[in-house]
């Protein structure tokens, strides 16, 4: 088995959730917030058999868009000089951003 830990945005919530259920994939959605956009995302824990982890990448790909979004202001730590006024920066997110773990035991009473 695998956890599949995947932070998909807001906008294709409804879209990967929708398709995951109706292919009977159980799943945890849980809110969050990206560290660098300070943006409100979505964040999804799947306990996937390992025969299934391809089919579930699949719908979260498929059900994921890329979508460009400019940062007119970046968080103080992420400029070069603190106080420094910088040019509106354009940032690709997503589709999604994906990590799989092995899981040692999966127990459920
Ligand atoms: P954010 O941290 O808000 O990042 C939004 C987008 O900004 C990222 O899109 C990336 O294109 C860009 N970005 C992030 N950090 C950057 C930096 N230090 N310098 C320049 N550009 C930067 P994605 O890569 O698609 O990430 C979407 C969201 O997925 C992230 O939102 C974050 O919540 C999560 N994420 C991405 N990589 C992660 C990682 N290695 N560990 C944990 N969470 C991650």
């Amino acid at each position: 088995m695998k956890l599949l830990i995947a932070i998909i945005q807001e906008r294709d919530r409804k879209a990967v959730t929708d398709a995951l259920s109706s292919s009977g994939v159980f799943y945890t959605k849980i809110a969050s917030t990206g560290g660098f956009l300070r943006d409100g995302n979505v964040t999804l824990l799947l306990g996937i058999e390992d025969e299934r982890l391809d089919e579930a990448l699949a719908i979260i790909r498929d059900n994921s868009q890329a979508r460009e979004q400019y940062v007119s202001v970046p968080p103080p730590e992420v400029l070069p000089t603190p106080g420094m006024i910088e040019a509106p920066v354009k940032v690709t997110v997503g589709g999604a951003v994906a990590f799989v773990m092995d899981v040692e035991s999966f127990e459920r009473w």
